[in-house]
């Protein structure tokens, strides 16, 4: 008998009809959570989920689920296939939307096979996974699986002053479900790479077996703004320059670490921001991450120690506010091998791996049995307009997903 196969077409399609969802005058695509183009990327889904015949449910931090209920098994917790459609700043079109556009495609495909499942199956977009725009990221697996009451969640802050609950009743998405109503049996996510390892080594498939910890700051320092021209070096309190100090001190650590440890300033932000002002504030971002929890832990030790010892040096005053902190998660070790297993019988080849990018598998990990498939991302490229995986190992990914939903389905 020939193994089921996703319908090609139609999922490469629908990944590429997405990614012209959000597009700006520019080009850039930019779906940020909560914004008028998040909205038409989820009116699009919700309209494919619709026409797949499935039910669609909305929770209150605006997660959508499509749900196809299969036989009345004494168990309803359903298989859920899940990932996100919001998008960083001049994003992908593959980075999260290809694991839900691919889940759609898995129902649809089984629908039309007539498989009968034994417990029903659903597939998620979860809000807010990138975080770009309100911090944490995985905002909304998080409030799924209980980590973050949803009042906090509704009333998190944006980097536009926007909040988030407000902006989801703007859209249309501030749903009536409780957050957490559907308790998965399993889940898995079907994700790029988003890094060079499967390309490099020549593989089409990543079983996942663990996702690195996270650790999200905020550093502002304060000196005084003065003039660029008549200022002495030797008087300067200049929070630029302490700014920059603490960019490089990051990155030296990290490499000099010679472990997976890695550190990125993504943001930064100087007031008065003029060109003959000595910078009287800078704002920065520092994103930490590590497999690793105490050397994580470690990283934000040192970096502490070293803000401290700054801040005396240049005569500078230096605040903190964490924004989002998750430990390593070690995936379900049944579904990592059934992982395997599936790529073997169709001729993939496949490795173990870590995640080096957060996903919503990190948070929902926490209430069912998880794992993730990867698929190899061109030039390890993500987060950027160029990312790219080839359709062929598009198809290949989902149809390992196929074979991995209909076991757990299967499974009593
Ligand atoms: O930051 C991450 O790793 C994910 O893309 N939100
Ligand atoms: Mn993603
Ligand atoms: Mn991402």
């Amino acid at each position: 008998m020939t193994a089921l196969s996703v319908d090609a077409e139609r999922l490469v399609g629908r990944i590429r009809q997405l990614g012209g969802i959000g597009r700006e005058g520019d080009g850039r695509l930019v779906r940020l959570a909560g914004s008028d183009a998040d909205k038409a990327g989820r009116d699009q889904l919700v309209a494919w989920i619709r026409q797949a015949g499935l039910t669609v449910a909305i929770d209150r931090i605006g997660n959508i689920f499509g749900i196809w209920k299969g036989a009345d098994s004494a168990d309803p917790a359903p298989v859920l296939i899940g990932s996100h459609i919001d998008t960083v700043i001049d994003a992908g079109i593959y980075d999260g939307c290809y694991g839900v556009l691919a889940g759609l495609e898995v129902i649809e495909t089984l629908k039309a096979a007539g498989f009968s499942p034994a417990r029903a199956i659903a597939v998620a977009a979860f809000t807010n996974e990138e975080g770009v725009r309100y911090a944490p990221d995985m905002l909304g697996s998080l409030v799924h699986a209980g980590g973050l009451p949803l009042e906090q969640a509704l009333a998190v802050e944006g980097t536009d002053g926007t909040l988030l609950g407000a902006e989801l009743a703007r859209i249309g998405y501030a749903g009536l479900e409780q957050p957490g109503f559907l308790k998965p049996h399993a889940y898995i996510e079907l994700h790029v790479e988003q890094g060079p390892v499967l390309e490099r080594e020549g593989l089409a498939i990543g079983a996942v077996e663990n996702l690195q910890g996270i650790s999200w700051q905020r550093v502002t320092i304060d000196g005084e703004a003065n003039h660029a021209g008549t200022t002495p070096m030797s008087m300067r309190r200049d929070a630029g320059h302490a700014a920059a100090r603490v960019v490089t001190f990051l990155r030296d650590r990290a490499k000099a670490s010679n472990t997976p440890s890695v550190a990125t300033v993504g943001c930064m932000s100087f007031e008065p921001n003029a060109i003959n002002v000595i910078p009287a504030r800078a704002s920065f971002t520092v994103d930490l991450r590590d497999p690793d929890e105490q050397r994580l832990k470690a990283a934000e030790a040192a970096l502490n120690e070293y803000l401290v010892a700054l801040a005396a040096a240049d005569a500078v005053t230096i605040s903190v506010e964490r924004l989002a902190r998750f430990e390593p998660v070690i995936f379900d070790r049944t579904m990592v091998a059934w992982i395997e297993e599936a790529a073997g019988k169709r001729g993939l080849a496949a490795r173990r791996m870590t995640s080096g990018a957060g996903h919503d598998a990190q948070m929902i990990a926490r209430i069912a049995p998880s794992a993730m498939i990867f698929v190899p991302s061109i030039g390890g490229i993500s987060h950027n307009p160029r990312e790219r995986t080839s359709d062929s190992d598009l198809i290949a990914g989902a149809n390992v997903l196929l074979d991995v939903v209909t076991r757990l389905a299967a499974a009593q």
